[in-house]
């Protein structure tokens, strides 16, 4: 099997694969190894990537760029509706209140999802890399910016599983970066030193992401992530383009930004513009020739002057910088060194601006448009299992904290408390204990809607079923599980009830700590109804949350071979099921299930199917129970025995898929 790493970019996308002599980015037909992420769609044709970009100007309005951040969002969303008022194509709402574009596509008029979108690019890619390797590609990591929502992270999981792509992993931009420093480097501090703490900067064309890694050998930690979701080169590129208007309308009596086509050329040549002003300091020279009414424009600009017009832009390199050396609670004597990738560090007054930060000369040891592709292709090794990969760990964090509410309909009063904080280790889960009665209702949502620039600080509503009282009346104790997955996708995962007469002697009985109470808001009466299990972390100190962190992001790896990193669970109990059911998931896990399906049903014979999926559905039983903490060849023998069922399945599948290759070989040469 292929193994793939996908830097899913806002202007750019690069390739990383594994290969027995290390990580290599591959080039596309055009012997280039960036691919804009660009579609462009015609009335006989269809043209993605480099050939796309080249109708930007010609196919205004069926030519489609700059919809990375599209996803996850409500149409409403202010965000959507700013893009909405400068994108040269047509944004529209879905049925589902989500975004879409309406285009012309062969001779019709079509209204795609942004996730059809990026899956017809994430398929291009997946194409490009199948033509480099020879051999089918499935498996793949694919990057997404660290601040990405739950909403935004499973809309990205919709695209790639439209691509017909089996994403291991959603990898945070900065954390590749991280590992793609990190995993050969031979001189990292032993296990039991101080760590070395490296920070990394990414200003791409749409965004601008910090992170600060702690490494030791064999391992690599995130301290904290900060993050301007609105800054990058092209915020640079409008600042010139808006400079440049302005001067034209006074010089040349011209409405550029009426013109799309203009307004394109002219956003095209600014960005070129930039990137000279990024190499020499003098006056430079912008020439368009027939730009709007026949007439050729020119100006100039040097770099002191474009400087003074990115003021306002350059002012907001500090914060995030500041921000995470807070909240990783470091000095600038702590940081070895300062890591930047993304092609907005290449202008000069990004790189003051971080250099003087830190008093530090800044490290460009990185390749920095390929480092996120090269640091998922690695991930991507270490999480196949047909791979050989130096060991390497990776902890991540939570973005946002999120904070879970729950409400009975039958029982008075609310109450909510925060599972996890901003920069808590993931992927990891908890344990929550209630005291209930009757079946009652989660909500989970990021504590504070003002740091989560979205409209929608809700991820997601949960209804735990099946509760009744114990025998004698009183009420269960149910303990559910949530999770922040590998993807950095919350879920509650599921959910027990204990039984009584077990509950003599239990550890878990321990009131909840001031800390957790303080953040519980609701009723009084409410507060001891509700714990966070003590194995969990909340109630220990800071070295043992250390080291249970450790071993979760241990486990984390083998998640995708159906091993569960969660948290032991208490085995020993016997355990009745409380049922889980998601009411109002985002609007993708529907999608994401019923292609899902699809694909099934396209390989595998019915009785087939059904097998499969009661296979599946009692594995993943099995490892929220008795399969929480057994020895490792017990889940060996399970995956084995998966496997065995799989194999033919799967055999199908590369023979449906190599068949229209070779005879469309065939008709080649006859
Ligand atoms: P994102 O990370 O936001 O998803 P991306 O990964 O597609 O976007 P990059 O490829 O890292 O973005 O960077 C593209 C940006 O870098 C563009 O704005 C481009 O103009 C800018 N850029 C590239 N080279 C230079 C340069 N030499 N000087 C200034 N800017 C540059
Ligand atoms: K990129
Ligand atoms: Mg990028």
């Amino acid at each position: 099997m292929a193994v793939v790493g996908i830097d899913l970019g806002f202007l750019n996308c690069y390739i990383g694969v594994a290969r027995s002599g290390g990580i290599e980015t591959i080039a596309n037909e055009y012997s280039d190894r960036c691919t804009p992420a660009c579609i462009s769609l015609g009335s006989k044709t269809r043209a993605i990537g480099n050939a796309a970009k080249s109708q930007i100007v010609t196919n205004v309005k069926n030519t489609l760029h700059g919809f990375k951040k599209l996803h996850g969002r409500a149409f409403e969303d202010p965000y959507i509706q700013a893009e909405r008022a400068k994108l040269p194509y047509e944004l529209q709402k879905m049925p589902n209140g989500s975004v879409g574009v309406k285009v012309r596509y062969l001779d019709e008029e079509r209204l795609f999802a942004v996730e059809q979108i990026t899956g017809m690019l994430l398929a291009k890619l997946k194409e490009t890399s199948e033509s480099a390797l020879k051999k089918p590609v499935a498996d793949c990591v694919i990057s997404v910016p660290s601040f990405f929502t739950d909403a935004e992270r499973r809309s990205v999981m919709a695209a790639a599983q439209i691509a017909g792509l089996n994403c291991l992993k959603l990898m945070n931009e900065t954390t590749a970066v991280a590992l793609a420093y990190g995993i050969y480097k031979q001189d990292l501090p032993a296990l039991d030193e101080k760590p070395r703490n490296v920070v990394f900067v990414d200003m791409g064309h749409s965004a601008y992401q910090v992170s600060i890694c702690a490494f030791n050998k064999g391992k690599l930690k995130v301290l904290a992530t900060t993050f301007d979701p609105f800054l990058g080169g092209r915020d640079f590129d409008e600042a010139l383009v808006d400079y440049f208007s302005e001067e034209f309308r006074t010089k040349y009596k011209l409405s550029v930004k009426e013109n799309p086509r203009a307004l394109l050329r002219l956003y095209q040549e600014c960005e070129k513009l930039k990137k000279l002003m990024s190499a020499n300091a003098s006056d430079l020279p912008l020439n368009i020739e027939c730009f709007m009414n026949d007439l050729d424009v020119s100006s100039k600009m040097n770099r002191a002057q474009f400087e003074q017009l990115c003021a306002a832009l350059l002012s907001r390199v500090e914060p995030p910088l500041r921000a995470a050396m807070e909240q990783a609670k470091l000095d600038r004597e702590d940081i070895y060194s300062i890591e930047i990738v993304g092609g907005a560090t290449r202008i000069p007054a990004v790189k003051e601006q971080i250099s003087n930060f830190f008093c530090k000369e800044i490290s460009t040891t990185l390749n920095a448009d390929e480092a996120v592709a090269r640091g998922c292709a690695l991930q991507c090794a270490i999480l196949s299992p047909a791979f050989k990969v130096r060991e390497f760990s990776i902890t991540d964090v939570v973005p946002y904290s999120i904070t879970l509410r729950w409400k009975s309909s039958y029982e008075e009063g609310t109450g909510e408390c925060e599972v996890f904080s901003k920069n808590h280790a993931a992927p990891f889960s908890k344990v929550i204990t209630f005291h209930k009665k009757e079946p009652f209702d989660l909500e989970a949502y990021y504590t504070h809607p003002h740091e989560v620039p979205y409209l929608d600080s809700r991820i997601g509503r949960f209804t735990i079923q099946n509760v009744g009282p114990q025998h004698d009346g009183d009420n269960s104790k149910v303990k559910v599980k949530v999770r922040v997955n590998i993807h950095g996708l919350f879920s509650v995962a599921n959910a027990s009830i204990i039984e009584k007469q077990n509950i003599v002697g239990d550890h878990n009985d321990t009131p909840m700590d001031t800390e957790s109470s303080s953040k519980n808001q609701g009723r009084d009466d409410e507060l001891d109804k509700m714990q966070v299990d003590q194995d969990e972390g909340i109630q220990k100190s800071q070295a043992e949350q250390q080291s249970q962190a450790d071993e979760e992001t241990e486990n984390a790896g083998n998640e995708t071979k159906f091993v569960s990193g969660d948290k032991q669970d208490n085995p020993t109990q016997p355990k009745a099921k409380a049922k889980v059911k998601s009411i109002d998931l985002p609007i993708q896990a529907s999608l994401y299930r019923q292609l899902g399906q699809d694909l099934i049903n396209c390989y595998i014979e019915n009785e087939d199917t059904n097998k499969l999926t009661l296979m599946l559905e009692d594995t993943e039983n099995w490892l929220y129970e008795d399969g929480e903490d057994q020895p490792k060849q017990v889940y060996m023998d399970k995956l084995q025995e998966l496997r065995k069922f799989g194999q033919p399945i799967q055999e199908r599948y590369m023979e449906h898929e190599e068949r229209p290759k070779v005879l469309n070989e065939l008709g080649k040469k006859i």
